[in-house]
Formats: structure tokens, sequence, C-alpha cells
């Protein structure tokens, strides 16, 4: 009987509370807490796609129930402030970037009251990226051992960073002949990703740890750490900055001092935008960028996000002669020579190739 009394008990208060979260769900439901808009946004929709040249309506009015007196209308756009009634012309080749812009419109009331709107659209451009072709100097041999993150050529030797965790390390060879000079292991909880040398250091970025190593570029000493908040994927510098991929389709141009980020773009196309950024190299003022999974480089400016060329290299190398290679990662410069050396992961082959306008 005291037994049938506490299940009974344990039934009354499971249903109690079944009740009180059914009434606590309808009262939500009846109270929506969100704010009541005043403004509508008639001009652009949400997330609509513009292209250069284009002009962006922005367009607002007062909902059925506004009665409120509008004194003036702001919309702010980049750095741009512009005052309107309920409607005004943008243009998109006036201080929007490639990608996703947001616009922010603040109403401001004659009883001092202020309402603020955003909308977010995105610009693309209208150029279709021309591509460059390319002719093969001359096939050197790379150590098909390394699955490569990180190339570049600095005076008379090459540096590679190879990942895998467990395995990454970081090599420094000749340039000539090959000859490892230095060659130190990452710690095995490391994935060693995109490597840049910008004064007498080497820095390095890892996969998904959020850290990098800065070593020495001639002892390959480790002389400092620093940290990052996405994952680490390609990275080259503009001799003030350095620019750094992510496997989306940002690249962030970052303070070596600080490790601060001074400016991020984002890469698009005349398609839309272009995602896997790898390797990157920072050749006669714009980056070019090997594209994970694609043997293609895209050139992009680096002050608009604009893909202004791509390299197809398809058919640098016949991939049925070879078994256990990985896809194309590595572009570095050679400045004397104005020459351009590709490779990939376990690729036996370096190439040095010389880009040309079709
Ligand atoms: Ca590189």
């Amino acid at each position: 009987m005291l037994l049938k009394n506490k299940i009974l008990k344990n039934i009354n208060i499971w249903l109690g509370l079944f009740l009180l979260f059914q009434s606590c769900n309808s009262e939500i439901k009846n109270k929506s807490p969100r704010i009541k808009s005043n403004i509508k946004i008639d001009s652009p929709f949400s997330f609509e796609i513009f292209n250069d040249d284009d002009t962006v309506e922005v367009r607002i009015s007062k909902t059925i129930n506004n009665n409120k007196k509008i004194k003036k209308s702001l919309l702010i756009n980049g750095n741009d402030t512009l005052s309107f009634t309920d409607k005004i012309d943008l243009y998109t080749n006036r201080n929007f970037i490639y990608g996703k812009n947001t616009l922010r419109v603040f109403v401001y009331y004659a009883d001092e009251s202020i309402e603020k709107y955003s909308r977010q659209i995105t610009i693309y451009p209208k150029q279709k990226p021309s591509e460059l072709g390319y002719e093969i100097i001359k096939i050197l041999p790379h150590d098909s051992q390394i699955y490569t993150q990180g190339l570049i050529l600095d005076q008379n030797h090459f540096y590679e960073s190879s990942g895998q965790y467990g395995k990454s390390f970081l090599r420094k060879y000749t340039s000539d002949e090959f000859v490892i000079s230095k060659e130190i292991k990452i710690a095995s909880n490391l994935f060693a990703e995109g490597i840049t040398i910008l004064e007498d250091k080497l820095f390095m970025l890892t996969w998904k740890s959020n850290k990098g190593l800065i070593f020495d570029k001639n002892t390959l000493a480790l002389l400092d750490t620093f940290e990052y908040s996405t994952e680490g994927w390609g990275l080259t510098n503009n001799e003030r900055e350095l620019i750094m991929s992510d496997g989306s389709e940002k690249i962030k141009f970052i303070d070596p001092s600080n490790f601060k980020i001074n400016k991020e773009i984002q890469v698009y196309d005349n398609s839309g935008k272009v995602e896997s950024l790898n390797e990157l190299e920072y050749i006669n003022g714009k980056i070019f960028s090997n594209i994970y999974g694609q043997d293609k480089i895209a050139v992009i400016n680096p002050l608009s996000g604009l893909v202004e060329n791509y390299i197809n290299l398809e058919k640098i190398m016949n991939k049925k002669n070879y078994k256990n290679i990985d896809v194309m990662n590595g572009i570095a410069f050679n400045e004397k020579s104005n020459t351009v050396y590709i490779t990939g992961k376990w690729w036996p082959s370096l190439y040095e190739i010389k880009l040309s306008k079709r």
C-alpha cells in the first residue's frame, strides 16, 4: 500500500512538472520576446547578390502600426555614413568589398528614440578570371616522403614543412644540390602547416591547434610561439604582415609584432566565393594560392579579394605514372629568375615554371 502511494505521489509530481512545462511553453508562445519592428527594409533583400557597377537601392518603409515621426535615417556602409529619408542608391564600386557586406540603418525619431536595423548583401565580381599559361623550365627532384604543407625559397635554400600528426617536420635544403642543411621534428601533437620567412624568422602554422611556431631561419631553433583562433593552412607575407589562409574563402593580414588581425579579405570570382585556399605565396604584389583538392592556383588581388587569374596545372604531371601521390600543394617564388616552383604532397618532382599571359 505504502509502495502504491509512493508511485502515485511520483506520478503526481511528474504530471505537475509536465503541466508546468506546458504552461511555460504556451506563455512563451503568447508573449513573443521579439522586439516589434517599426521599420521594414523593402530593398535590398536579405543576402541579395550584386555585381560590380550595380546600383543597390536601399529603401525602408514604416510598418502599419508605426505612427512615430522619423527625424532622419542614416545608412552606414563600411566607412561611409549617408543621410537619407526613405530611399538611397549606392554604387557597388564605392566602399564595398567582395563577399558579404553588412548595411546598417539607423532610424532617428522625433521623440528622440533610435532604432537600428541591418541587412547583409553579397557582392560578386563581374570580371571572369583569365587563365595564365605556363612553360616548364625544369623538372627537379622532390622527396616523395614530404607531405608538403609549406614551401619557400629564401636565398639559396628551400624550406619545406611536412604535415601529419607524429610525422611533421621542417626541412631546409640547398636549392642547387638539394642537400639537407637542417631538419627538425615538430612535436607529435602538432600538424605542421604553412611557413613563411619574414626578416630572419620563420613562422609556421599548425592545422587545428591554434598555435603557430617561430624559428630562427638559420638554425631552425624554436624562438617563440603565437596563437590564432581559426585553423591554420597557408602562410606568406608582404614584408610587413603575415598573410594567412584557414581553409575558408578568407585571407587574414596579421601584424607579426602582436599577431593582431589588421585586415581580412574574402576571395571571390565571378561565380562566388573561392573556398579551401591552401598554400600561399606572395608574388609581385599578388597572392598565389593553391586550392585544396584542385590542381589549380588562384591569383588573388590582396586589396579586394578578386581572383584575377587562374593557373590550371592539371596536366603538369601525368598522375598515372605514380602511386600514392596526394594533392598539389606548394608554391615558391624565385625572385631572381621570376619563376615559380610547384609541387604536391608526396610528389616526386618539383616543377620550375614560367608564367605567361595567354
Ligand atoms: Ca609558399
